[in-house]
């Protein structure tokens, strides 16, 4: 039995016929697990099309999209100069596997944005940059633990699937088959958000640490911004045990402002992965920090890392499009202003409907947390009730407005989202949330 078909009559007979076929050849009929839907039930969407903050199904069905490809498309769908650059590129070439000057237009934006990175390494995903990342900082220190936090997220190398965040907390898997218990054991999790506990670890493991990892407002158990003094607290406790901050701006990195979270937050990574929104929709990712760092990778140094599409200049002209757009002034208050729009109205219309509910957000990031308790960390993210946020992806979907698949993740909003846009969601929001109002919590 298909998984689609464990649902009711079918809303999107095409979107089922395309998934039920996908089903036999693609693992779970998707290639990232979040996007089977599992957590929130329903039939998985199967899109045609998109255009600015809209996606359109395989049932022609108009979605106003809160996801944005996880974050990566925040200049909205089929953004015209990322589309034809493109365009112009794909004519002279995709990939030549030597380097072009497409490869140092784009690291000099990058870094003329977030200055204190000196050199940057481009991969082709978040999870080559986060595990490269790693690789280097064990390299440099000698050392082999690392530190991260429950509910973070960094993508799926074998260091990062303990208590992670994301697709495994939205599956509910703690410990991942398949990592051996030998690396599993180097990866010591603690609390977001809890100094203390990290002054704990690091009290046990003395000079072993290699680095801590951290997402800088954390994403992957639905937003959870630092609480103060967090992250310079982290910067300490890691330089005083000789060890590397590495931060992980997979989702942050040109989300809040045009540069990193770290100069809004107030602290320098001594190395700093980012992702998604530097390839402007295609496949792009880097890690970078301090020379005397990276100067490690090879081919100056020992520390191995390769990728055969790596910097390819289709994906780097597609991140020049977007960096180049993303420094328009003004675009980014806008964007927070839609977010303060959209977080106090949720905050309002949970209030009106008597249902227990926290909203964080930062920017354009957003989660509701189905929970009465504050949400800080990855605990607290837990106790939410997954039930009812499933149930309010699915009400708000029925009425055109689709949300991340799972509550440990977050809302992402785009420059092509407009007050109106943000009207239409709360409106949908108030009938969505009256009518589960209206039925026990469960
Ligand atoms: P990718 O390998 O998926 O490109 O990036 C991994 C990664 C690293 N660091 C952070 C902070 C991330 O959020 C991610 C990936 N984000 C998830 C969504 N929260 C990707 C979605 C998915 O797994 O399908």
């Amino acid at each position: 039995m298909s998984h689609a078909q464990t649902v009711g009559k079918s809303e999107r007979p095409r979107s089922r016929e395309i998934f039920e076929r996908a089903e036999k050849i693609l693992v779970g009929g998707v290639n990232s697990p979040v996007r089977a839907f599992r957590s929130v039930g329903g039939e998985p969407l199967v899109i045609d099309h998109a255009s600015g903050q809209y996606l359109y199904d395989a049932d022609g069905n108009e979605l106003l999209d809160y996801l944005c490809s996880w974050g990566a498309i925040i200049l909205g769908h089929a953004n015209p100069a990322i589309a034809a650059a493109i365009a112009d590129q794909a004519c002279r070439g995709t990939s030549f596997g030597v380097t072009t000057e497409l490869e140092l237009e784009l690291a000099t934006l990058i870094t003329q944005a977030i200055p204190f990175l000196e050199k940057i390494r481009f991969v082709s995903s978040g999870t080559e940059a986060t595990m490269s990342a790693v690789r280097l900082a064990r390299g440099v220190t000698k050392r082999d633990f690392i530190v991260k936090f429950e509910g973070c997220y960094h993508g799926h190398a074998d260091s990062f699937l303990s208590q992670a965040g994301s697709g495994l907390a939205t599956l509910g898997i703690a410990e991942c088959p398949g990592v051996p218990q030998a690396l599993a054991g180097l990866t010591l999790n603690v609390a977001y958000n809890d100094l203390h506990a990290v002054e704990k670890v690091f009290a046990v493991h003395k000079d072993k640490i290699a680095a801590i990892i951290v997402e800088p407002i954390a994403a992957n158990m639905g937003v959870v911004p630092p609480e103060t003094g967090f992250l310079k607290g982290l910067q300490e406790i890691a330089h005083r045990n000789g060890a590397l901050l590495i931060v992980d701006e997979v989702i942050t990195g040109f989300r809040l402002q045009n540069g990193s979270a770290q100069d809004l937050l107030g602290i320098e990574g001594d190395l700093t992965t980012l992702g998604k929104i530097i390839g402007g929709g295609v496949p792009v990712a880097a890690y970078g920090g301090r020379a005397e760092l990276m100067n490690q990778v090879a081919p100056l140094g020992p520390v191995y890392q390769a990728g055969t599409l790596a910097g390819n200049p289709l994906a780097m002209c597609a991140g020049i499009a977007a960096l180049r757009q993303l420094a328009k002034p003004g675009l980014y208050e806008e964007m927070t202003q839609l977010g303060k729009h959209l977080a106090s109205g949720w905050r309002a219309e949970l209030a009106e409907a008597g249902i227990p509910a926290q909203v964080n957000a930062i920017g354009s990031l957003a989660t509701v947390f189905f929970t009465p308790g504050p949400v800080k960390n990855y605990a607290d993210a837990k106790r939410s009730d997954t039930k009812r946020y499933a149930r309010f992806f699915r009400e708000m979907l029925a009425r055109g407005i689709f949300l991340a698949p799972s509550q440990f993740e977050a809302a992402f909003l785009s420059a092509a989202h407009t007050p109106a846009d943000m009207d239409r969601t709360l409106a949908a929001a108030r009938e969505a949330l009256q009518t589960m109002a209206a039925e026990p919590a469960a």
